[in-house]
């Protein structure tokens, strides 16, 4: 193309793929139409990887998990305008809840008219919309301000605390055009984008000296730790403290759920028992009590916290010894202040080491429990995947569901890190698809996915897309026919209970699409299906047949569901 003067020009749509291109972006999810398609074509035409979903949440999770995993690089969604920004907000807003850097790029209809409230074509004043759900919120209106607001939206979400970021582009925006030269002159890829943040030299000394007191440490390991990619920093701490330690769920494997100082298996003692605990890159939020409560044994305990974010310390219990800074450079400058300190007291080690056998041996008693006539349970079936994922490491875990995501957590341990990837901050129900497309791209691995019925069905039509692009995706649905479980009675107005579900045969959901279903009853079944479906590389479905008697409401976090008392004696 060029204009009357012969000058060659260029339009919105090739300066947004060269700028993003130039970024290390190579791979965007999302969902196509008016006014992005032809962006997208462009995108693949040019060899990039565009995934193409069926529903905008499940593009945006699988955005969201690929910025995780990456760490310096967000994870791509985009969406066309009004509904298909909304759908994609939701996972914009788990990104950012998450801290995982992500960006949500949507189409939005001409400002003039979306302005004067004039009905236009998906009407929606996106940009405001998304403000209070991510970090920041943009509008690109020139086409030679698409490589200054795209620096600025990754710069924003990879750098000090992760999160999502939303960027609109009005469709007129796409078909403006610049010479090519000067296009070219505006491209730039912004330096240092994710900069060390070095913490103080006292708050390290003050955090030192509260390590080298403590005489019941514990380290919590949280999925900060695992983003920032300091595993040889996380794994030197450990050692060279000696302190036991317990990881969030997607924290499991930065640190092996096999190494001789987990203290998984005691977490409730631990914590209860223990006089310091330090937080890498772990919040006290609702997943740890807010660091109070019997929890913690009814007292306050010293807490040592290392987050980038500032204001992280002091949300829930006042913190002893802040550490503001990446955990990287802060972990170096750490384990430099305590070397030659003498590791943790023998006898507190010896006490949760015990703890740590007593109940690895009931788990593992209640795993070899033979098959009830009712079926399966999620204990006997579960060490199937166990064994094979200690014989894998390397395969992505996706995990969703109430029991299903309890058991799995408890039971399977992971030794390599990012490779457990759950519900996280929210609890949320819905990753699972979006997921194992973001972490089958993004790795190359192959990937399995432990689904509860419930969690399965909110994204349960993307097995098409894994379908479609052909992905090592093995789903285990674990199928006790409902929410916790599947054998309430019926309320007696007409319906099914609310809590059940259909135990239906999600295996000829995935055969109907050319991938492979199994039926499985038993845990021998389970082993032979999962071996054969991950060393296939396809997409595969294994639908576990669970008692729904088994599973109990809510999980572990019963605690948080509010019960009636009205009416109970
Ligand atoms: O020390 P103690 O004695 O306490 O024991 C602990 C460990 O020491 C021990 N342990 C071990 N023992 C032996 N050996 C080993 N290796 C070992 N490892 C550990 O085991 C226990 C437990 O360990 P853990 O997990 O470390 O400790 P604990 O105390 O549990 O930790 C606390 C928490 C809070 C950190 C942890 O529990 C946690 O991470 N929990 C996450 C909970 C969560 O996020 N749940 C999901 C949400 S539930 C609900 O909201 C659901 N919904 C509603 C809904 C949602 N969420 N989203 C949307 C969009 N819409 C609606 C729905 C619809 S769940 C749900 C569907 C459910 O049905 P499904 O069919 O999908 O699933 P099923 O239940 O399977 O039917
Ligand atoms: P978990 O759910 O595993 O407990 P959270 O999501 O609650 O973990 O906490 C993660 C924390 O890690 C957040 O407070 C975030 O600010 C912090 N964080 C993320 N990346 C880094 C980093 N590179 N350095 C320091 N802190 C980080
Ligand atoms: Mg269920």
């Amino acid at each position: 193309m060029s204009n009357d003067d012969n000058v060659e020009l260029t339009d919105g749509f090739h300066v947004l793929k060269d700028t993003l291109k130039l970024n290390g972006i190579d791979t965007m999810y999302g969902v196509v139409g008016i006014p992005i398609t032809n962006l997208a074509r462009l995108w693949e035409q040019d060899g990039q990887k565009f995934y193409s979903f069926r529903h905008e949440q499940h593009a945006g999770y699988a955005a969201s998990i690929a910025g995780y995993i990456q760490g310096d690089k967000p994870g791509v969604c985009l969406t066309v305008s009004a509904p298909g920004f909304l759908n994609g907000l939701t996972a914009l807003a788990h990104a950012t809840t998450n801290c995982f850097p992500m960006l949500l790029l949507s189409g939005s209809s001409e400002r003039e008219i979306v302005d004067l409230m004039q009905g236009d074509y998906e009407e929606m004043d996106q940009m405001n919309i998304a403000r209070p759900h991510c970090k920041a919120s943009f509008r690109i209106n020139s086409i030679k301000d698409i490589p200054i607001g795209i620096a600025r939206a990754i710069r924003t979400a990879v750098s000090g605390r992760p999160g999502g970021v939303y960027v609109d582009l009005p469709a007129r925006l796409f078909g403006q055009t610049l010479p090519v030269e000067e296009a070219q002159k505006l491209l730039f890829k912004p330096i240092d984008p994710v900069p060390a943040q070095i913490p103080a030299a006292d708050a390290i000394a003050r955090a030192a000296d509260i390590i080298k007191n403590a005489k019941r440490p514990v380290v919590m390991l949280g999925k900060g730790a695992s983003m920032a990619k300091a595993d040889a920093e996380v794994k030197q701490f450990v050692e060279q403290t000696g302190i036991p330690f317990l990881p969030m769920g997607m924290a499991k494997g930065l640190m092996p759920d096999n190494h001789p100082q987990s203290a998984a298996a005691t977490r409730a003692f631990a914590l209860a028992q223990c006089d310091v605990c330090i937080l890498i890159g772990a919040r006290l939020n609702w997943l740890m009590q807010h660091g109070k409560g019997k929890t913690w044994g009814n007292e306050l305990k010293k807490f040592v916290q290392i987050d980038i974010q500032a204001n992280e310390m002091d949300s829930n219990q006042p913190i002893a010894g802040p550490i503001v800074g990446d955990i990287k450079s802060s972990l170096a400058l750490l384990n430099e202040a305590l070397k030659g300190a003498p590791k943790a007291n023998a006898e507190w080690v010896g006490a949760l080491k015990e703890k740590v056998d007593t109940n690895k041996g009931k788990l593992a008693t209640k795993m070899a429990a033979p098959v009830a006539p009712t079926g399966m349970n999620y204990s006997n079936s579960l060490g199937v995947l166990k064994e094979f994922m200690l014989a894998n490491p390397s395969v992505n875990l996706v995990n969703e569901g109430a029991n299903a995501l309890d058991n799995t957590r408890m039971i399977v341990d992971m030794l390599e890190p990012r490779r457990r990837l759950d519900s996280g901050t929210w609890g949320v129900m819905g990753i699972g698809m979006g997921y194992c497309v973001g972490a089958a791209s993004v790795t190359g691995d192959p990937v399995i996915a432990v689904e509860g019925d419930s969690a399965f069905g909110f994204s349960g039509m993307e097995i098409e897309t894994i379908c479609r692009y052909n992905l090592p995706v093995t789903i285990i649905v674990m199928n006790n026919g409902g929410i916790y479980k599947g054998n309430e009675e019926d309320p007696g107005n007409g319906l099914v209970s609310c809590t059940r579900l259909i135990r239906g045969r999600y295996d000829q959901m995935m055969e109907a699409f050319g991938g492979k279903g199994y039926l499985v009853n038993t845990p021998e079944e389970l082993k032979a299906a999962l071996e054969e479906a991950v060393a296939s590389k396809k997409p595969c479905l294994i639908n576990a047949m669970i008692d729904p008697d088994a599973g109990v409401e809510s999980g572990r976090i019963k605690s948080l569901n509010i019960v009636s008392k009205v009416g109970k004696k």
